[in-house]
């Protein structure tokens, strides 16, 4: 197996889940300023000329973060970060939904409709950005509201991929400068332990 990627928190997502498994995988790093994630070579492993992609031993391609997470997690079941049962595992993907649809979206949604860097990936409408920024205290601030119930992880007693979801979301809020309000006591909690975990750092 090989895994391509570039820096950036849907690459991170994986490279973190790796950690938490004690994961090694041989690694293809892309360099953007080469433009090496458009090169004719590797949009035929992923046509939209993105990362991460994991290539399996017997060729097959599987883009798209959280999918190649799963494969992880099939090959390494150990710990379990997608659940082990109906009801963790239904928590564990309806709280991944949410961080990635709620909270991420909005703030990537941001950098998507301003930044240089994705010109050529949508039509940027920089109006939208300035409404997507607007509202992402809104969205902590409903994050804290669901955990204040006091749970650790986001799905409950146990670290899972919606965490790892809230990490890379964390990272890009912190690149991008738009911190957690430091009013809401749940979420900051939240932060220092997953920022505590060695992972963080992968
Ligand atoms: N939904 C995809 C998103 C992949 C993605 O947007 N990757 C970014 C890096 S974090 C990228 O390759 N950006 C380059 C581009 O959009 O041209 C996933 O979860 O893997």
């Amino acid at each position: 197996m090989k895994l391509y990627v570039a820096p950036g928190p849907n690459s991170y997502r994986v490279r973190i889940f790796m950690a938490e498994k004690g994961i090694e995988l041989p690694l293809v790093e892309l360099d953007y300023g080469k433009r090496e994630h458009k090169s004719p070579e590797f949009l035929k492993l992923n046509s939209l000329g993105q990362v991460p992609v994991l290539v399996l031993d017997d060729g097959t391609i599987v883009t798209e973060s959280v999918a190649i997470c799963r494969v992880l997690e099939d090959l390494h079941p150990s710990p379990s970060l997608f659940g082990s049962d109906h009801r963790s595992k239904g928590l564990i993907d309806m709280w991944n939904r949410r961080m990635e649809n709620e909270v991420f979206a909005t703030i990537g949604n941001v950098t998507l409709h301003t930044n240089e860097f994705f010109k050529e990936r949508l039509i940027q409408v920089p109006a939208f950005a300035e409404a997507q920024r607007k509202m992402i205290p809104t969205k902590w601030a409903w994050l804290d509201r669901e955990i204040s119930d006091g749970r650790p992880f986001l799905a409950g007693d146990h670290f899972s991929i919606a965490d790892i979801s809230g990490m890379v979301t964390l990272w890009l809020s912190e690149v991008f400068s738009f911190e957690v309000p430091s009013n809401l006591a749940h979420v900051q909690r939240w932060n220092e332990r997953l920022r505590r975990r060695p992972s963080w750092n992968a």
